[in-house]
């Protein structure tokens, strides 16, 4: 049993003088932006005064809860009153459950599940609508209804997050998305056409010129075919960059292209940013080129691919692929354009360099002269240089070239400084004091480590070195801080991404959830609490990004009545009151429907079995939160009508009989009344069961 100690009078109520008025304390880094400024002023004008009474109050609570000193300050920190908003966003990948998480720092409230790749009910995503984004990440003729979302990329302006765009990567299928940061929904899934899975995916260059996915278990490019004695001559590794128009805020596959590489396993990718702008750093592993087969004799896999020392770093340079790309020096492969690694490599635009054994994340510095480069099966984290690495380029220093004749560049030339962290190391962030932080995965720790070079004055410890680490629950993969991989990361907070949770939480069955644990990082030097733990029981969340929420504008309703949020434009189809009606042509039958508080018009609509049938359902709702549900029941059939949308599904009336459909959103007090019956008249008239037709 926990002790319980009076900690208001021994420590608490002491420290603070009983009676003082005092403003809480925020992380100071935060308290830049001018929202911060704002909510800190409202929080001075309320100035909360201890009183004895007050402070009596707070001792019977934290004495019954038996809560420490720690516990306190860790609630103030995260607490939010009721109405009062999070100053962070976070957009975090939702694992297998195939979606993106928006979660409120340092609340840690789970505000809304993004539907990505797969259907999801309440958004009405795959049941009748959104069906035609779903099917664009199609695997040929097969329908794939769920993604493994690993790495959320938000669009960024000059290095530093726009809050306009959301992509993510799907691993299991090599796909990627694109979410409009004005409703928060999906737009356009693109497959990549040369690989059936990737890993590196989704990291975007600095102005979002590029969206790179990088592959990892290399397979005959194109989905072809080759036996896996003949890995080396056919299979093959690839990195894609997809070109973004912002204008359109879709993907241009037109003007997309990708480079073969070597079959290695081409894990994370960052590209480079200020100085480093134009380089795409991407890692790899098992660069011994062994295949899985244990069973039939090949080696056991896990140890056949750390059998050498070194893997690669890839070195590309995008702007002059880009170059390559557009002078015609692409092949078709598959039908899409492939500079074969030969050529990238006379031409410039790729070389390699060595980095331990292993690695995983690759994280750019925010000034972008340092590339950190982690290794699982390292202690240390080695932080390559970019001004070394142009200038080994430059000067041709390689040491020799890989089994495909990619040119590699010797490691001491470009290396800057190993720094020893501990266990583990997987992931790197930055904040505003120099300071960065990695995921010790082995360790079950995050690790805060200085910088050096320009960053050596930020903080008061020796430049690369280890400063303090804190214990995570547990084993941490990714983690996430304030704005941590732009130019200006902002301090102060950082989530820690763990894989287990262990005893944390109450005993979901043996799945148990995730482990979010909001690390306090706003204080310099050793002091790093852990604020917050928040369960996540939906799939196993990879990589997030922490954007300041005043750099989201969401629309709070769409911007006209019959908006499509497809076309992001008023919809032609789009039906007006008053103009509600059903017309039939031969079998095609449709029905321009509109719905507002509390009912749907028309209410009532016969079809014949077998009609095909298109409906536009819109709704004539401009008020916050106001929104309808629409579903038919048997027919699979459910929307999600926000205020102003305009919606079109097309379905088979394959089932005669009478559906009632109604509002599945509790919308008003007469919702239970929002409702109509679909009437599907029988093709044949049904054969009556008489007495004389019975056996
Ligand atoms: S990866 S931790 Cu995509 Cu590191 Cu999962
Ligand atoms: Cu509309 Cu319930």
């Amino acid at each position: 049993m926990r002790h319980r100690v009076p900690i208001f009078t021994l420590s608490f109520a002491m420290t603070l003088g009983v009676g003082a008025s005092f403003v809480f304390d925020v992380p100071a880094a935060a308290a830049q932006d001018t929202t911060k400024k704002k909510r800190r002023k409202e929080a001075e004008i309320a100035a909360v005064e201890i009183t004895p009474a007050v402070a009596a109050d707070l001792q019977k609570v934290a004495t019954e809860r038996g809560l420490r000193v720690e516990d306190l300050t860790a609630a103030l920190k995260t607490y939010l009153p009721s109405g009062k908003l999070d100053d962070y966003i976070i957009f975090s990948s939702g694992g297998h459950s195939g979606q993106v998480f928006m979660i409120g720092v340092p609340s840690m409230r789970l505000l809304r599940s993004i539907a990505v790749f797969t259907p999801e009910p309440w958004q009405g995503y795959g049941y009748g609508a959104g069906q035609e984004v779903l099917e664009q990440g199609n695997f040929g003729e097969s329908e794939v209804l769920w993604g493994d979302t690993h790495h959320p990329a938000l669009s960024e302006t000059g290095g530093e997050y726009d809050g306009q765009f959301l992509f993510i990567g799907d691993k299991a299928n090599a796909r990627l998305a694109v979410i409009d940061l004005r409703d928060m929904e999906t737009k356009q899934i693109v497959k990549n056409p040369l690989t059936v899975s990737d890993h590196g995916a989704s990291f975007v260059t600095p102005d979002t010129d590029y969206i790179v996915e990088g592959g990892q278990y290399s397979t005959p490019l194109g989905f072809a075919y080759s036996t896996v004695e003949d890995y080396e001559a056919n299979y093959r590794g690839m990195v894609t960059l997809w070109k973004f128009d912002r204008k359109t805020g879709r993907i241009d596959p037109s003007k997309s292209f990708a480079l073969e590489l070597p079959p290695y396993f081409q894990d994370l990718a960052d590209a480079g940013k200020k100085v480093s702008d134009g380089l795409i750093f991407l890692n790899s592993f098992c660069v011994e080129s062994v295949t899985p087969g244990f069973d039939i004799g090949a080696v056991n896999f896990e140890a056949g691919c750390s059998q050498r020392d070194t893997d690669y770093l890839h070195i590309i340079d995008w702007k002059k692929a880009a170059q390559v790309f557009a002078a015609g020096g692409c092949e078709m492969v598959n039908g899409f354009p492939v500079m074969k690694m030969k050529k990238a490599a006379e031409e410039g635009v790729l070389c390699l360099a060595p980095e331990p054994k292993s690695p995983h994340g690759v994280d750019v510095t925010p000034n972008g002269e340092f590339i950190v480069v982690a290794g699982k099966l390292d202690p240390h984290v080695t932080v390559y240089s970019n001004t070394k690495i142009r200038d080994a380029i430059a000067k041709k220093k390689f040491s020799s070239s890989d089994a495909y004749g990619i040119p590699v560049l010797d490691f001491d030339a470009v290396m800057e400084v190993q720094v020893e962290l501990g266990l583990g190391p997987l992931h790197t962030q930055y904040d505003n004091q120099g300071y960065a932080y990695t995921s010790l995965f082995l360790d079950s720790a995050v690790a805060r480590w200085t910088l050096g070079g320009e960053y050596a004055s930020k903080h008061p410890e020796e430049p690369w070195k280890l400063v303090t680490k804190t214990p995570v629950q547990y084993n941490i993969g990714h983690l996430v801080a304030a704005e941590g991989d732009t130019v200006s990361p902002d301090g102060g907070y950082l989530v820690a991404m763990n894989k287990w949770s262990l005893d944390r939480f109450f005993p979901t069955g043996p799945l148990l959830p995730q482990n979010f644990q909001l690390v306090d990082i706003a204080k310099s030097g050793t002091t790093m609490p852990v604020l917050y733990d928040m369960p996540i029981g939906v799939g196993e969340p990879h990589y997030a990004q922490m954007i300041k929420a005043d750099k989201l504008h969401p629309w709070t309703v769409y911007p006209a009545v019959g908006w499509n949020p497809q076309t992001q434009s008023p919809d032609p189809n789009a039906v007006k009151l008053g103009e509600e009606k059903v017309v039939r042509d031969g079998h095609n039958v449709t029905v321009y429907m509109t719905a507002v508080r509390s009912h749907f018009a028309p209410d009532r609509f016969e079809l014949n079995e077998g009609d095909s049938v298109t409906m536009h359902i819109t709704s004539q709702e401009q008020s916050l939160d106001a929104t309808h549900g629409f579903c038919i029941g048997g027919y699979n059939i459910n929307l999600s009508l926000e205020p102003g949308e305009s919606a079109t599904l097309h379905f088979k009336a394959d089932k005669s009989g009478v559906y009632p459909f109604y509002c599945t959103e509790f919308c008003s007090a007469l919702h239970l009344e929002m409702l109509g019956y679909m009437v599907v008249k029988p093709s044949e008239p049904a054969v009556k069961v008489t007495e004389a037709s019975k056996p």
